[in-house]
């Protein structure tokens, strides 16, 4: 018997060191101490031994048992200590590892060629007004005097919503309502966003934006019209530009015309940005028709005005030489990041 607690206490400790886990060591715990585990089952059987022997084979049982009981506990702590050691490994934070920097987003090219656009504007006097893109056949067309017949009316060239209801083609509608709102002197510059039934190729796409203007006042003369965007083109392509107004048509201005200036790239030597003529078509632009003066009621002896239309994809194109519109709607990340 002795023998037996002997070897019961050397596989213990044998197992007991073994043990990986508390899970283990319970298990353990149960086979060498528990109720039915190999210490009790010898005492159980000790009826066939004398009292002395008896005596001193309950004592060594006990002391074979506090030993096992001690070799647990230590057991225990290190089994605590192993696995706390693993948890705080697995959260380990590096305090001195650099922080990543935010990623900054920039305002995309279109917005930023019609904010420094809106900017000139504004700095001579111009005051910004926005309306619907939705709008009324009338506004978008009649006010315009784009009347019943007028081609840019036609279905395939306008998204139609119903019979008088239509996305804006132009922000020119903002000016009709602005002639019905307000009195003269009026200097408005009317920035947004238009919709034209166009198949999208690189120089055109169903939605894209504009920055109209319109001047109404007295003694508004065309001398003023050149001055301005004159002045609007040394500021958006640098002072030494030069302007040159051809003779075109619109329905609500009368005379109108298409601006050039001087290529910025080339200064007018021939390049490619200015496809080698030296000039680059920026804008439309004209005395604004009585006829559209008088849709807001005003007095067509008195006053007289000038009206402007700039596209503002074509002007981002020129000055980033993007040769594809449809590079400013993907949003490529690798194309957005260019214009930090
Ligand atoms: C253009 C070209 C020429 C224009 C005219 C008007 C209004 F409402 F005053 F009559 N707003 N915008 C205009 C004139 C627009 O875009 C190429």
């Amino acid at each position: 018997m002795r023998d037996q607690l002997k070897s019961i206490l050397e596989e213990a400790t044998k197992q007991l060191r073994n043990a990986s886990t508390m899970e283990e060591q319970e298990e353990l715990r149960v086979k060498f101490l528990g109720k039915k585990g190999e210490l009790t089952k010898i005492l159980r059987s000790m009826g066939s031994v004398g009292a002395e022997e008896r005596k001193a084979i309950g004592k060594l049982a006990n002391e074979t048992r506090e030993e096992i009981e001690r070799i647990i506990a230590v057991r225990k702590e290190e089994l605590k200590a192993v696995q706390q050691k693993a948890r705080f490994n697995a959260e380990a934070l590096d305090v001195t590892e650099p922080g990543r920097p935010p990623k900054v987003g920039v305002r995309h090219p279109i917005t930023r060629t019609i904010d420094e656009m809106t900017r000139i504007f504004m700095n001579m006097g111009f005051s910004l007004v926005e309306g619907p893109e939705i709008e009324t056949v009338f506004m978008n067309f009649d006010a315009l005097n784009a009347g019943p017949n007028h081609p840019s009316r036609d279905m395939t060239d306008t998204f139609y919503i119903s019979e008088d209801v239509l996305l804006r083609t132009q922000t020119s509608p903002v000016q009709a309502r602005t002639l019905l709102a307000q009195k003269p002197p009026i200097r408005i510059i009317s920035p947004g966003r238009v919709f034209r039934s166009d198949t999208p190729d690189a120089t055109h796409s169903p939605v894209f934006h504009q920055v109209e203007g319109m001047v109404v006042g007295e003694n508004v003369t065309m001398a003023d019209l050149k001055g301005t965007l004159a002045e609007f083109a040394r500021q958006m392509f640098g002072r030494d530009t030069k302007t040159k107004f051809r003779p075109h048509h619109f329905p609500f201005t009368e005379p109108s015309a298409e601006v050039d200036v001087s290529c910025f790239k080339c200064g007018g030597k021939g390049c490619r940005v200015c496809k080698g003529s030296g000039w680059i078509e920026i804008l439309g632009c004209g005395m604004v028709h009585p006829d559209v003066l008088k849709v807001g009621k005003i007095d067509t002896e008195k006053y007289t005005g000038y009206a402007f239309g700039i596209g503002a994809e074509r002007i981002a194109m020129l000055k980033y030489e993007v040769d594809d519109i449809r590079l400013f709607y993907e949003n490529d990340e690798r194309f957005l990041k260019q214009f930090r």
